[in-house]
């Protein structure tokens, strides 16, 4: 590993783009010889499908809604969808929790509203991936409810089983959604594992048999016609069977985060399922480093074709966890996101994301919703789609829609939410504490229903009372009001998504970090081998003036875009950047 940490800005290494090699015959121009693949080029398009649109009624968005609303997600010139579940579920954390992986569950459409979704991807030219929940089942799956009534069937250990009683659990791992990581089952006098709620015991891959039966459930999905997976927590589905105590003994993460069997069996699904499909599989993989990473998405692997790390997203993480957030800065981020970028290069591929279902938005931790909320939020949107790697977009991302921050508790429905409600309250927190954690970092706030347009109750999203509340913003930030304003955020993601179609560099172009002249500027360089594009983004909300040695070669290149600011119009090159100002110079070479 050739990993070298950042520090600051004045320590860290700027390499500057190699001498042109545009001379030099080169099979692949245009991807700077990198393997071309629809999933390196496409942007991604997150759909939260119970808060996208409701075409029934029922307060929860569906898959016909999705269906009504795809000619308004082409709009957005993304090429790839990727749907959180809609399977069968009890829907104790919201589908994360399936009890049948071939049917769809009643209130979000039927198999056919799924099959018609997929035709309609396809049709206009784009592709759909499905979440893969495959570390744990909910409770009422009948293989947990087969394994917990038959201790010597076939299914007996699909399941993390334990002897004991009930007085005393097989260790004292703690669950990520609070208290512990085991249960005692009275059906079959035993134990079983859950590293999430009750109602999610985990699956046992050890046995060859689950295996199978997932692979051939994969190979259902993607014989549906459906692109690829979004895989949940699988780098956690491989543990240290012995399931040691940690330090402190609650923390079992390093038995199973990255575990001792975790890339022979992904090894083994690529074998069974994948090889020979022309798929998108991007593995979540909470507490991969970028060394795991490259392990995870080195082609010459096969195991999976991107992950999504975590390191930025627990960037305000202090040691007592996630609601008890740390002040974090401008070198922290842009150390995280050159070490991920300068690690992968050659070597695996990236992804790119500020939001997702279990994130507060990007907007609100990275940007300023308050003073400058265009701004900022078309500085990150040029922040995700210019950096190397796929970018995934949470549905309402586009608008620049900040956190909901629901005033009450009572609004709150996440589970991992409402848990942490009860045990503050135990532990004495105030209510306004109470709040104030929520509001900045509970996942609902990535799942407020979409914002379609500012009138009415619920801003479009349904007829009925919606299952949680509508974002309270919807009357200013909505698709509708910005759909034909060619300054609003909308547009400039438009923009953005069709600048990247045109310039192959900031698909495959190499990544260089730039000296950036102030802390407060991310600046870096995208170069293929025609053509070189220097991107410099001010992160912050202040004026920042740029040392003449970093402006006076802009003199040489064309400014292609530029916010704040009208489309087709850039401002005379100035020195200084405006609060989250953005600029795109590009070279040929
Ligand atoms: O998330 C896994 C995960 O690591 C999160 O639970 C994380 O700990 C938490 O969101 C941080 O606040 C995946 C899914 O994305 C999530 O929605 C599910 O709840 C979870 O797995 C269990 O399936």
């Amino acid at each position: 590993m050739t990993c070298k940490r950042l520090h600051s800005d004045q320590t860290a290494p700027f390499p500057q783009p190699a001498p042109s090699q545009s001379s030099a015959p080169s099979a692949l121009p245009r991807t700077a010889g990198e393997t071309p693949a629809w999933w390196k080029e496409g942007t991604v398009y997150q759909i939260y499908p119970k808060s996208f649109y409701d075409s029934s009624g029922n307060g929860k968005g569906d898959l016909p809604g999705i269906l009504l609303k795809l000619d308004y997600i082409q709009s957005l010139g993304v090429d790839i969808l990727w749907l959180n579940p809609v399977y069968q579920s009890p829907w104790r954390d919201n589908g994360y929790d399936i009890s049948s992986y071939r049917q769809i569950l009643p209130e979000l459409g039927t198999m056919e509203d799924m099959t018609a979704l997929i035709r309609g991807v396809h049709a206009r030219g784009m592709r759909i991936i499905m979440d893969l929940v495959v570390n744990h089942t909910s409770d009422q799956h009948p293989w947990f409810q087969e394994s917990r009534r038959n201790p010597q069937g076939r299914k007996a250990d699909y399941y993390w089983w334990r002897p004991g009683t009930p007085d005393s659990p097989p260790n004292r791992w703690q669950s990520f959604f609070g208290g512990p990581a085991w249960s005692w089952d009275e059906t079959r006098k035993a134990w079983y594992l859950h590293l999430f709620s009750p109602h999610q015991p985990d699956l046992n891959w050890e046995n060859p048999a689950l295996r199978r039966e997932i692979y051939a459930m994969m190979d259902w999905w993607l014989d549906k016609g459906i692109d690829g997976f979004r895989m949940d927590v699988i780098n956690f589905i491989s543990k240290n069977p012995d399931l040691p105590e940690g330090t402190p003994p609650e923390d079992g993460r390093p038995f199973f985060i990255n575990g001792p069997r975790i890339h022979e069996f992904l090894q083994e699904m690529h074998r069974e399922v994948l090889d020979g499909r022309d798929t998108l599989t991007v593995g979540e993989c909470s507490g991969a480093s970028t060394a795991d990473a490259v392990l995870y998405t080195d082609p010459a692997r096969r195991e999976l074709n991107q992950i999504f790390g975590m390191d930025l997203m627990e960037i305000d993480y202090s040691p007592q966890g996630k609601w008890i957030p740390r002040p974090w800065s401008y070198r922290e981020m842009k150390e995280i996101l050159s070490r991920w970028q300068l690690t992968l290069e050659g070597r695996g591929w990236n992804t790119l994301f500020l939001s997702n279902h279990d994130q507060p938005r990007g907007l609100s931790r990275f940007g300023d919703p308050q003073n400058h909320r265009e701004d900022s939020a078309k500085m990150l949107a040029a922040l995700l789609l210019t950096l190397k790697g796929t970018p995934y977009i949470l549905q309402g991302e586009e608008l620049g829609l900040p956190n909901p921050a629901y005033p009450q508790l009572h609004h709150y429905r996440d589970i991992e939410s409402l848990n942490f409600i009860s045990q503050a309250q135990k532990d004495g927190w105030k209510e306004s504490e109470i709040l104030k954690a929520l509001q900045e970092q509970s996942r609902d706030n990535g799942r407020s229903p979409m914002p379609w347009h500012g009138s009415g109750d619920t801003g479009g999203f349904s007829r009925g009372t919606p299952w949680i509340n509508p974002h309270p913003l919807y009357q200013t930030i909505n698709a509708e009001n910005q759909d034909n304003n060619p300054a609003s955020p909308l547009a400039w993601f438009r923009r953005l998504t069709a600048l990247r179609k045109k310039e192959p560099a900031l698909i495959y172009g190499q990544f260089y970090p730039a000296e950036p002249g102030d802390h407060r500027i991310f600046r870096f360089f995208r170069r293929s081998p025609d053509s070189q594009l220097e991107i410099i983004l001010n992160l912050s909300p202040e004026h920042v003036s740029l040392p003449p040695r970093i402006t006076e070669a802009w003199a040489q290149t064309a400014l292609i875009i530029q916010s704040p600011g009208q489309p087709n119009q850039t401002e005379p090159i100035t020195t200084v950047f405006r609060p989250y100002e953005v600029r795109i110079y590009k070279k040929n070479l």
